[in-house]
């Protein structure tokens, strides 16, 4: 349902109106492609803080996928019924899925993905602050899909349009997913809040605990963000951090009133004049706390993806081996 505003601009203009012209410096020719919405590509040139930058987001992205199959993968063995555990495993499966699109994109840019996962591992990099959060009742796998893949949506179909094309492109199969992701974590809240009154009370619960720290995922206020002025010039970030909030509240107050649950923030109320809903204050403090890695579950997200690392050593060791003898046949075959 969030999805159809990706449907991209038409028409880009000739790649050699930006080509050719001897005269022309390469951040000349980077920088005329950017004014003209034209993407940049892996084998173009492009400023050394535009790739860093690139890199530090899509993989920062990349691992948010992956670590964000944690909290759900916590309910796979006791989802209510095996309709649910199906839909739940595709689920986590897709988000795997993405985080190796976006790993591949990153690698365009010319960083492995041994360092990447290095960085994460070793806390360099970040991830997204949402998955530092439990899942103690069936009611969270709801919420995630309903509020978290909403949120993630809003944020990223303006990166379809992101001008790095190999990031773009990963954007567009990603959001289609997200979107049915959304779609079936409404669908447990609506099948929780039309239940008993125990379940409405539990889909009421995980609202109220997830729906700040999903307020909060967007990132920092525009005042605060350090990127966004450079990143929203170079065409990476479309929509600013507080416009993209702005949006995902204004999207998800008549969500929640059609589900018949109670607003979860007192002050969430609409203001015609400004054509949004008014929100109380966010408490920075717990965002940044989460960030330096003092949330609900940071420590155990992180222990629990060097674990995988360290058992999966044998199957990476496994595959190089097959790919070499490979390419060893090939070679005598040739
Ligand atoms: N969490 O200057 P700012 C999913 C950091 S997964 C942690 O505004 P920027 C799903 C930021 O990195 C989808 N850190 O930064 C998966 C920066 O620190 P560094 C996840 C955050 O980059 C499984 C600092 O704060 N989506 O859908 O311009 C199951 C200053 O911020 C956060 C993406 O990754 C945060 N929430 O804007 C279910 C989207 N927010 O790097 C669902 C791609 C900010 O200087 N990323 N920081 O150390 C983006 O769009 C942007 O990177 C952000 C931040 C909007 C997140």
């Amino acid at each position: 349902m969030y999805t159809q505003s990706m449907d991209l601009p038409g028409g880009t203009p000739e790649r050699s109106a930006f080509e050719g012209r001897e005269d022309r410096t390469d951040q000349d020719r980077f920088d005329a492609k950017l004014r003209a919405d034209h993407k940049i590509e892996a084998q173009d040139w492009m400023p050394a803080a535009y790739r860093k930058t690139l890199v530090r987001q899509i993989s920062q992205h990349a691992h948010s996928e992956v670590v964000g199959m944690l909290p759900e993968g916590n309910w796979v063995t006791r989802a209510p019924s095996l309709k649910r555990k199906a839909i739940l495993l595709a689920k986590i499966q897709d988000e795997g899925g993405h985080g190796l699109y976006l790993y591949s994109a990153a690698e365009t840019l010319g960083t492995s993905r041994e360092q990447m996962v290095d960085a994460l591992l070793s806390g360099q990099s970040k991830y997204s602050s949402i998955f530092n959060y439990p899942t103690p009742t069936w009611a969270d796998i709801g919420a995630i899909g309903w509020l978290v893949d909403g949120a993630a949506i809003m944020n990223q179909v303006p990166l379809c349009r992101c001008s790095y094309g190999p990031y773009a492109r990963a954007m567009i199969r990603i959001c289609k997913e997200e979107s049915f992701h959304q779609r079936q974590g409404f669908d447990i809240m609506l099948t929780l809040c039309r239940g008993t009154p125990e379940q409405k009370a539990m889909a009421q619960e995980a609202l109220n605990r997830w729906w700040w720290p999903v307020v909060m995922m967007f990132g920092p206020s525009d005042s605060a963000s350090i990127h966004s002025a450079q990143t929203m010039q170079w065409g990476i970030k479309r929509i600013s951090n507080d416009d993209l909030r702005q949006k995902f509240i204004d999207a998800t107050v008549p969500q929640i009133e059609l589900l018949g649950l109670d607003l979860p923030d007192p002050a969430l109320r609409w203001n015609a004049e400004r054509g949004h809903y008014d929100h109380g204050p966010i408490d920075w403090s717990e965002f940044k706390r989460v960030l330096d890695g003092d949330g609900p579950c940071n420590r155990e997200r992180i222990a629990a993806r060097v674990q995988a690392h360290e058992q999966g050593a044998w199957v990476r060791e496994a595959a190089l081996e097959h790919a070499r003898r490979q390419r060893e046949r090939q070679t005598k075959a040739a």
